[in-house]
């Protein structure tokens, strides 16, 4: 694997799910893979899980890890070329991805999406960058449009849980008081439909997300009638993706927010959600602290995702 940005970069994913249980159970066996191979991660912005989880993954194969925050004692660093740089950014992307590829055998990259200008988050300039300068294999720890290891790790949770074969899977908007990406919610809608399970998107008017992600998936806006019969409830806020309001907050309505009343809608749901997440706002407290709750063996099997992928890097590189 060179890159791995999307559920494309999975290929098959019953596979991928099957590697990823094996390896949960044997998490150590792959060891030797990463002896004097450096796993170099970048963050744009702030992480819990993808830091831990992503180094805890490298450290089981063995690997080298360096951790590099962007903001806090790097210097600034210019995104766009032809740029006159007379402003508070010392360098440029331009030099400093290859030399951060000089240093490591892969990178893992966290960018978000800067919510401003829909056309440069959605070409993904920020890692696609990092994939074509820097000489590595590239992984995504959240970019501008996904978040491919929090897809795989949900999908692995799904799958040890799942009731039926087919299950009904729900991602619902939430409220939330900042502009949040679409990148969970986009990735999630193309994980769980290339996994072939029935997926009903509920949102607000308004915050349709780009239907490159959702075609195949059903759209209802009665958040109550999208609850019924479902098997998993995955609560994500995403601020507005169409036209305009790109980037936008519309709606903080509190009606928004999964409840015991509406949990009861369904067929004992189990509830997901990537965290961090805002209690009262997007959940209450009852539900999230519900024996349904699932979201912290879903955190545990990011441990799981990243391991399967960076496995799958070192496999090629030796
Ligand atoms: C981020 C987001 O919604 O993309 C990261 C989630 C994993 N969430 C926040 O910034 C709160
Ligand atoms: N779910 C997730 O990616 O969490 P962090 O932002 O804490 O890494």
């Amino acid at each position: 694997m060179k890159k791995f940005t999307c559920v494309e970069d999975i290929g098959d994913l019953k596979e991928a799910l099957r590697e990823a249980l094996e390896v949960k159970a044997n998490r150590f066996a792959y060891k030797h893979l990463g002896e004097n191979k450096t796993l170099l991660m970048i963050f744009f912005n702030s992480s819990l899980r993808t830091r831990l989880s992503t180094q805890k993954a490298a450290m089981n194969l063995g690997m080298n890890v360096m951790v590099l925050d962007v903001n806090q004692g790097a210097w600034k660093l210019e995104t766009e070329r032809g740029v006159v740089m007379d402003g508070d950014k010392a360098e440029h992307l331009l030099e400093a991805i290859p030399v951060m590829g000089s240093y490591c055998d892969i990178i893992g990259v966290r960018s978000f999406a800067g919510l401003k200008d829909r056309n440069e988050d959605y070409e993904e300039r920020v890692i696609e960058q990092f994939i074509k300068y820097s000489g590595r294999p590239v992984f995504s720890m959240e970019a501008a449009t996904r978040h491919p290891l929090q897809s795989f790790a949900d999908l692995i949770t799904i799958e040890e849980h799942k009731r039926i074969e087919r299950p009904k899977v729900v991602l619902t908007w939430a409220p939330h008081p900042k502009a949040l990406p679409q990148a969970v919610a986009n990735s999630f809608a193309e994980w769980v439909l290339k996994s072939d399970y029935e997926l009903v998107i509920t949102h607000p008017k308004g915050y349709e997300l780009d239907e490159k992600f959702t075609r195949g998936a059903t759209i209802e806006y009665d958040q109550r009638k999208a609850f019924e019969g479902a098997d998993f409830i995955y609560a994500k806020n995403w601020s507005a993706y169409e036209g305009e309001n790109y980037g936008k907050v519309l709606s903080m309505d509190k009606d928004w927010t999964v409840d015991a009343e509406k949990m009861a809608l369904t067929n004992n749901a189990y509830f997901m959600h990537c965290l961090p997440v805002r209690r009262n706002m997007i959940v209450t407290d009852d539900v999230i602290e519900a024996p349904t709750s699932i979201v912290i063996p879903e955190a545990a099997n990011r441990e799981i995702s990243a391991e399967v992928v960076l496995k799958r890097m070192l496999e090629e590189i030796k």
